[in-house]
C-alpha cells in the first residue's frame, strides 16, 4: 500500500489536534495510503524535541526550509501561526509536497492567491483546516439542504463567540497582531462561519460590516499554550491591531441574507459556534457546544405535529460515525481534524480532488477582506469587485 510521510509544522494547539488526527486515522479508518508521522518542526529545539516524543513523531526539525526540502517527506501540514503560511505551503508546493494548511489561508487576499496559484502550478494536492465541516451534524444539514428538503434557502445566521480575552490583561498573543495574524476575531473565528455559509448556501454577493477593537493595548506576552497566556508584571504594553469583534451582514448568490456575529468578548460563550439556515420549507440549526445534535424543522411535516425535531447526528449511519464507536457512543471536537486528514489523505491516495481546498481559502480570504473594506468605508461591498 501506498506510503505517505508527513511533514508537520507546529506543535501547540493545532499541531496536537493534527497529530492526534493523524495517529488515530489508521486505527479507526481504511485509509488506502499508510500514513507516517515522520517529522515534526518548530523553531525551539528544547520544545520541539519533546513535541515530538509526546505526539508521536519519528524525529523532528528545527527548520522548515529543511524539511520541506527533505525528500523522504510527502506532505506538509501547516499549522504554524498565519504569518508563516505562504512562505511555507509555497515552498513545500515548490518541492513538490502536497500541503495541508490551518485556516485563515494568509493573512491576506493576495497572499492567499497566490499560495492558490503555485499548488496549482505545482500540481500538489491542497487542503485547509475547515474542520467544523467534517462534524456529522453538520454534514448532515448539507445533505438536508441538497435534498431541497428546505425549499427556497432565504436566511443564514451565524455567531462565534469565544470570551478568553476579556481581561484587558489578557496578553498581546499573536492572535491579537495584524501582523502576525492578519485579521482578529473576523479571521479567526468569523472564518470558520463563513466557510460553513459557503458549505451549505453557496458564494457571498455582498457584505457590509462594523469592526471594533476594545481594548487597544495590551501587557507584551510572556508565554502562550492554546488560548491561555501570562506577562510579567511589570511587562511593557503593546499595540492590539485587530478587531476583538465583528458584525455584518449579507446577501448571498441565491438570494438568501445573512447575519454574523465573531467575538472574543461575549462573557461566558467558551467556544460558541452557531449556525442555522433557514428556507421556506424548514429550517436546520447547529450549535458546536452540542455538536452530536441537529435541529430539523420541516413544514412537511403533518399539521399538528409540526416543530423543531432534534437529531442526534452521531447515529443512524451519519456521515463518518460507522467509523467510530457503537451507536449512541458520542463524538468530539478532535474528531473533526481526524474527518478532514481522511479526506485529505483518500483524495492523495486515489488521486481525487481534495475540498475544501485553497480555492476555498481564497474564497474565505475574499469575503474577510470584503467585510473589512465595508467596515472601513461604511458602506455595502460586492465580493466580485475584490
Ligand atoms: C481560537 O480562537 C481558536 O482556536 C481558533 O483559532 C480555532 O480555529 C477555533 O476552532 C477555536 O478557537
Amino acid at each position: 500500500m501506498k506510503e505517505l510521510n508527513f511533514g508537520l509544522v507546529g506543535y501547540k494547539f493545532m499541531g496536537k489536534a493534527h497529530s492526534n488526527a493523524l495517529a488515530r486515522l489508521g486505527m479507526f479508518f481504511d485509509c488506502d495510503a499508510v500514513v507516517n508521522k515522520k517529522c515534526i518542526c518548530g523553531r525551539d529545539e528544547e520544545w520541539v524535541a519533546q513535541a515530538a516524543v509526546k505526539l508521536g513523531w519519528e524525529g523532528y526539525e528545527t527548520s522548515w526550509e529543511k524539511l520541506v526540502s527533505r525528500k523522504d517527506i510527502d506532505v506538509i501540514d501547516i499549522t504554524a501561526p498565519s504569518n508563516m503560511h505562504k512562505s511555507i505551503a509555497i515552498a513545500a508546493a515548490e518541492n513538490g509536497k502536497h500541503v495541508f494548511c490551518e485556516k485563515p489561508l494568509a493573512l491576506n487576499l493576495a497572499d492567499a492567491r497566490e499560495m492558490l496559484e503555485t499548488v496549482k502550478r505545482a500540481g500538489v494536492k491542497h487542503q485547509i483546516g475547515f474542520n467544523y465541516r467534517f462534524a456529522p451534524a453538520i454534514q448532515l444539514a448539507k445533505q438536508i439542504i441538497d435534498a431541497g428538503k428546505l425549499g427556497a434557502i432565504r436566511h443564514v445566521r451565524a455567531s462565534y463567540l469565544q470570551d478568553f480575552i476579556t481581561d484587558p490583561e489578557f496578553p498581546l498573543v499573536w492572535r491579537l497582531q495584524k501582523s502576525i495574524c492578519g485579521s482578529g476575531s473576523l479571521g479567526d473565528l468569523g472564518a470558520h462561519f463563513i466557510d460553513l455559509s459557503r458549505f451549505l448556501v453557496g458564494d457571498f454577493k455582498s457584505v457590509m460590516g462594523i469592526q471594533k477593537t476594545f481594548i487597544k493595548s495590551r501587557p507584551l506576552v510572556e508565554r502562550m499554550e492554546g488560548l491561555t497566556a501570562n506577562a510579567r508584571a511589570d511587562a511593557p504594553r503593546g499595540e492590539v491591531d485587530v478587531d476583538d469583534g465583528t458584525v455584518f451582514i449579507s446577501e448571498f448568490e441565491n438570494g438568501a441574507l445573512g447575519v454574523f456575529e465573531a467575538t472574543r468578548f461575549s462573557a461566558g460563550h467558551k467556544n460558541d459556534l452557531f449556525i442555522e439556515v433557514s428556507g421556506d420549507r424548514g429550517s436546520v440549526r447547529f450549535s458546536f457546544e452540542r455538536m452530536n445534535e441537529l435541529q430539523f424543522y420541516s413544514a412537511d411535516d403533518e399539521e399538528g405535529l409540526q416543530g423543531f425535531r432534534l437529531i442526534q447526528a452521531s447515529e443512524g449511519g451519519h456521515p463518518y460515525m460507522s467509523h467510530w464507536w457503537p451507536v449512541g457512543h458520542v463524538i468530539g471536537y478532535e474528531h473533526t481534524f481526524v474527518h478532514e486528514m481522511y479526506e485529505f489523505v483518500q483524495a492523495i491516495a486515489n488521486d481525487t480532488p481534495t475540498c475544501p481546498d485553497f480555492s476555498d481559502g481564497v474564497e474565505c480570504s475574499r469575503i474577510i477582506e470584503a467585510v473589512e473594506l465595508s467596515a472601513q468605508r461604511r458602506a455595502m461591498v460586492d465580493i466580485a469587485a475584490l
